[in-house]
């Protein structure tokens, strides 16, 4: 099972739309964390399985947080502004266990991470518009599931995976 996570594109709606292209017929899902800055009816997310709204998104149409059940467990969704993960994960980390996540996936912050706690996966896809964090590459990541590990891909926003940038975590 693949997912595509990505967040805080903040415009670019060419770039969005080539990640889309590249990779639709890739993965399984792909999730947007917010502050795509886009109509919240806008047809890109016709393509898109899940997207919450992001501090900068004025549109209402968002929602504030989403659960995805898929055969691999619950995706919870949400931008994490109203969560303060400036300040740190806790908060984010209770709201999605809240909701029987498995994963747990958020933006905001412009800094990419991903760790494995309590078989939970907790990550952060970094901008497609500006990197905040050590890394400077604009970047979405791709998480793989398989039966026993769980991989995480970060690639910048020309497609191309950066090899710094691959974790692997025991299911
Ligand atoms: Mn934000």
């Amino acid at each position: 099972m693949k997912f595509l996570v990505m967040s805080d594109n903040h415009g670019r709606y060419l770039k969005v739309q080539e990640v889309i292209d590249t990779w639709r017929d890739k993965v399984d899902y792909i999730f947007h964390t917010g502050d795509s800055e886009f109509p919240s009816e806008d047809v890109i997310w016709d393509q898109v399985d899940g997207v919450v709204t992001g501090n900068m998104d004025f549109d209402r149409g968002y929602r504030q947080q989403m659960v995805k059940n898929t055969p691999v467990g619950n995706v919870y969704l949400s931008h994490g502004h109203l969560t303060g993960v400036n300040r740190g994960y806790k908060e984010i980390f209770e709201a999605g266990k809240k909701e029987n996540a498995n994963f747990i996936f958020h933006g905001h912050t412009h800094r990419l991470y991903a760790e494995y706690v309590d078989r939970i996966l907790l990550l952060n896809p970094g901008s497609l518009n500006q990197s905040r964090g050590e890394h400077p590459e604009r970047t979405f990541a791709i998480v793989e599931v398989g039966d026993e590990q769980i991989e995480v891909q970060y690639y910048n926003d020309e497609n191309q995976p950066l090899e710094q940038l691959h974790f692997t975590f025991k299911r």
